[in-house]
C-alpha cells in the first residue's frame, strides 16, 4: 500500500502509514524527485511526498518534522537545489536518518546543493546520494535496504529487483 500525500495524523485507522517520507525544497524539483517515489512504490514501501523549503516554510519543515518519528517513519528522502539546506536542518530536527538529494536546479547544476547537502559538520550526518535523478533513485533503494535489514519480504522484493536490473543490462555481441 502507497501512501502520497496524506496530512500528519490525516491516517485512517488500520492502514500502514508511510515507512518513507520523501521531501523536497520546490514542486519544481518533482521530476527529479519523482524516480524516488516510483522505486519506493515498486519495492511496495509506503511513502509520502511534502513539498518543505528550509527556507520558505522554516515553520513547516520544523511542525512537520517533530511529529515523524512519533507516525513511524524510519527514513527520511530530502532533495534541494541551490543552497540546499533542508536535510541538514530535518537531520539537525530528529533522531530518524536523513538521506540528502542535491538537486541540479541552478546555474551551478547541482555543483552548489552537492557542497551543501554534503559537507555537514561532524555530529549531524546526511547521507547524501549523487546529484540528481539517479540519486533520487538511490535514495530509494538505500532505504529499501536499510528496512529490508527487519523485512524479509522486502529483502525478497529488493533482491528481484537487482536480479530484474541484472537481466535487463544486454550482454551482446551488439551490431554497431
Ligand atoms: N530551495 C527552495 N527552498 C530552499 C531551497 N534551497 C531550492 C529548491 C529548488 C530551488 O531552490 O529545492 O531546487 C529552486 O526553487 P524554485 O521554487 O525557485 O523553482
Amino acid at each position: 500500500m502507497v501512501t502520497r500525500t496524506r496530512k500528519a495524523g490525516a491516517k485512517p485507522p488500520g492502514t500502514a502509514g508511510p515507512r518513507v517520507a520523501v521531501l523536497m525544497g520546490s514542486k519544481s524539483d518533482l521530476e527529479v524527485m519523482r524516480p524516488a517515489a516510483q522505486m519506493l512504490a515498486k519495492l511496495g514501501i509506503p511513502y509520502e511526498v511534502r513539498v518543505i523549503s528550509a527556507h520558505r516554510t522554516p515553520d513547516r519543515l520544523r511542525e512537520y518534522v517533530g511529529e515523524i518519528e512519533r507516525r513511524g517513519v524510519d527514513v527520511i528522502i530530502a532533495g534541494a537545489g541551490g543552497a540546499a539546506h533542508l536535510a541538514g536542518v530535518v537531520a539537525a530536527l530528529t533522531l530518524v536518518p536523513v538521506l540528502g538529494v542535491p538537486i541540479d536546479s541552478s546555474a551551478l547544476h547541482g555543483l552548489d546543493a552537492l557542497l551543501a547537502t554534503v559537507q555537514m559538520p561532524g555530529g549531524i550526518p546526511v547521507g547524501t546520494l549523487a546529484i540528481g535523478k539517479a540519486g533520487a533513485t538511490n535514495a530509494a533503494l538505500l532505504a529499501a535496504a536499510f528496512l529490508a535489514r527487519h523485512d524479509p519480504d522486502l529483502r525478497e522484493r529488493l533482491g528481484q529487483h537487482r536480479k530484474e536490473q541484472a537481466n535487463a543490462v544486454p550482454e551482446g555481441p551488439l551490431e554497431l
